[in-house]
């Protein structure tokens, strides 16, 4: 591949040939995860074990959005991108702080409504003077990368009745942009779409499961899948699929590998009759990036049932297998098992337990399928609820870990997590703005003590994870879950950030403590490291948010900080002064009189979890990013109908009138002021 490209293609910003020899400007972070095997380690050991007890603050950027910011900023020669909530991006000087443009591409607000997580956009890619950003709504655009005008864009749906979102950074391969999109909670069929980089015009598309078979299959590999799926509801629901996240690449292979979701339903009897592997859910795909042609896959959960996505971070790198170096592919997906692939291949290599798992007994090493344990996690047969380890946020979630050549350790951002499965037991359609699990919602307690008794569960883990033997070698224990994505360098260090508002920096061999930072919000997005004038710089964004903070409100965190998003970049002896932590201090609301009965109270209950809960917190217990309606002020009491009926959806309230009628809307509005009133007698 250098050999193919002429010199001067160097000179141009984030090109492919300098993606894949990006160790040779290690003081770049051109693509997501540094390289295109996604490693997340950076050669850089300016800062090391020895002195990064000497970090302090460069400067930050306070984001004009203090809500979810899960960015990877990239870096290309001073100039640091990077993009906060409803997918605004922002450059910025790398070495200043200095802003040098923002983009705002306008997503209507209320689109919110129609997305699982929070109004995350996970960062950009840069490639030949252009930054290339996938939108909250569905569109792919490209900007010029000096001024920030808007090059391009196109609309990557395919169908805009369905709940379709994108919050994944986009990868750009041979000179094509390449997106996924999110949704598989509401009902749609996933597809990643690759676009030429210069125009924007399509190049291929790649669904990752069959669609309505009366219209035909698009290609052999579609016909190959629709063998593993049975009935009539799964292409009726989309069947789900989506690839959200990760996707890394192999230049030396020519292959682009992508992390697929679950299935729509969750519930596998619902979506499939409880029969086959339904492919390619939860599976890890080989496609060639020229062409979009399928090339090998591997699947985590056949038949997944549990929501264990696996579009999880995936690491291309090189590991000694047997003695020998292999070409191998690493995943940590949510269902809490390890996986080593062969890259080539995808041939089974090994696996091992790294978080708490219930679901299965382990991973028969001849056929690479994990045995799945039906006494505790099969709830479709019979139609009987299970309690399961993992739930639905995974061992693993989105945040990405890191891959240290040195060690030859993977830092995975682990958590401690399960989930009440209780099957519906007929399919709901799809209905816009309204999640389709086949599920009950799962519910949150409405006690604190009972919410403190789950929080003793949900523990969050830093571990030190070794592929070739499939063991820890060494973790930093947390007292919450959903912790940031990790780092790791050459100066034998692991950074990350934390739940409860701190960024942290540990020794990448023994994993002893050796620096920790206050800042202002709950940490997610993984940290970068990078080089401007010989000096070394570690970039946190910062910014509390996303699924698991937003729907599990006060179980995620509950002192909770107020909510304040900010990119605080750190260098050795900087003096730039903090900005102040400001801990949220919880007071007792002033609710209007409780109305309606215990019966109505109950439906509103039900109403307020399946409708409100994924945004303002189940039970009504809000981590007060997007607004915790326990602490309505009267005038907003006064105008709640209309409230939900659109009038501030310029704001982030979707519009609810063809979801719900106002007789239901009352009856949330009782609930809502119910909760405020048990809220204000707990404290
Ligand atoms: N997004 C987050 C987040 O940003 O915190 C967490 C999750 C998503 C999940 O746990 C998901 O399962 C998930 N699923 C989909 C999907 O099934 O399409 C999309 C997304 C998303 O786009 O962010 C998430």
């Amino acid at each position: 591949i250098l050999t193919m490209l002429s010199s001067a293609s160097l000179a141009a910003p984030g090109t492919g040939v300098r993606i894949a020899a990006a160790d040779k400007e290690p003081g770049n972070w051109l693509a997501h995860g540094r390289n295109y095997g996604e490693e997340r380690y950076s050669p850089l050991d300016q800062v090391n074990d020895d002195n990064v007890d000497k970090l302090g603050l460069a400067w930050n950027f306070k984001y004009p959005l203090d809500r979810v910011v899960e960015a990877t900023p990239i870096v290309v020669d001073g100039v640091l991108y990077t993009t906060g909530a409803y997918s605004m991006v922002f450059a910025l000087d790398a070495k200043t702080g200095e802003p040098l443009w923002e983009y705002d591409p306008k997503v209507w607000r209320g689109y919110q409504g129609r997305g699982c997580c929070d109004a995350a956009n996970r960062g950009v890619a840069v490639w030949n003077g252009k930054v290339y950003l996938g939108v909250y709504d569905g569109r792919l655009e490209a900007l010029d990368a000096s001024t920030g005008e808007l090059q391009w864009s196109v609309n990557t749906l395919i169908d805009a009745e369905r709940n379709y979102t994108i919050s994944g950074a986009p990868r750009v391969v041979n000179g094509k942009v390449i997106i996924g999109n999110g949704g598989a909670e509401f009902g749609v069929r996933g597809y990643i779409t690759a676009y030429d980089a210069e125009t924007g015009k399509q190049a291929w598309r790649f669904f990752t499961v069959p669609g309505d078979p009366a219209k035909g299959d698009e290609t052999e590999t579609i016909t190959m899948i629709r063998k593993t799926w049975h009935g009539d509801q799964y292409w009726k629901q989309g069947g789900g699929g989506t690839v959200w996240d990760h996707m890394a690449y192999d230049p030396e292979l020519n292959l682009l590998y992508i992390g697929v979701g679950n299935g729509s339903f969750w519930n596998y009897g619902l979506r499939s009759e409880g029969k086959g592997d339904n492919l390619f859910v939860s599976s890890i795909v080989a496609i060639n990036p020229d062409t979009g042609d399928y090339v090998w896959h591997y699947q985590t959960t056949p038949g997944d049932a549990w929501d264990y996505t696996a579009t999880q971070h995936i690491i291309v790198a090189t590991l000694p297998i047997d003695g020998k170096p292999r070409r191998v592919v690493m995943q940590a997906p949510k269902n809490g098992f390890f996986y080593v692939l062969d890259a080539a291949s995808g041939k089974f290599i090994s696996a091992g337990k790294f978080g708490e798992v219930t679901w299965a007994k382990g991973i028969d090493p001849e056929t690479g399928r994990p045995i799945v344990d039906r006494e505790v996690a099969d709830y479709w047969t019979n139609n009987e609820p299970k309690t399961v380890f993992p739930g639905s946020q995974g061992a693993h979630n989105w945040p990405p870990m890191s891959f240290n050549r040195d060690t030859g350790l993977v830092y995975i951002p682990q958590q401690v997590t399960m989930e009440y499965y209780a099957p519906l037991e007929s399919p709901d359609a799809v209905q816009t703005g309204v999640p389709n699990l086949g599920l009950e919602i799962p519910v949150v307690p409405e006690t604190l003590d009972a919410i403190d008794e789950l929080a003793q569960v949900y523990r969050g883990n830093l571990v030190a994870w070794d592929p070739v033997r499939q063991e820890v070698r060494w973790k930093q224990p947390y007292e919450h879950i959903h912790n940031s994505g990790t780092l790791s360098t050459a100066g034998n260090l692991v950074f990350q950030g934390t739940a409860d508002g701190r960024v942290m920096a540990y020794a990448a061999d023994d994993g002893e403590r050796l620096w920790q930072q206050p800042v202002s919000s709950g940490v997610v997005a993984g940290p970068i490291t990078y080089a401007v004038d010989d000096e070394q710089y570690v970039a946190f964004n910062v910014g509390w948010g996303g699924a698991f903070p937003i729907t599990f409100g006060m179980l995620a965190y509950r002192a909770g900080v107020v909510p304040d998003s900010r990119l605080y970049v750190f260098k050795l002896g900087g003096k730039a002064p903090l900005p102040p932590v400001q801990r949220r201090e919880i007071q007792p609301p002033s609710p209007p009189p409780v109305t309606a009965d215990a019966e109505t109270l109950a439906e509103g209950a039900d109403l307020y979890n399946r409708h409100c809960g994924v945004c303002h917190g189940l039970s009504a217990l809000s981590s007060n990013i997007i607004p915790d309606l326990r602490y309505l002020a009267p005038e907003k009491h006064a105008e709640f109908l209309p409230i939900v009926y659109g009038i501030r959806s310029h704001k982030g309230m979707p519009p609810f009138g063809n979801i719900l009628e106002q007789d239901k809307v009352e009856v949330i509005h009782q609930y809502i002021i119910k909760r405020s009133h048990d809220w204000r007698e707990e404290l």
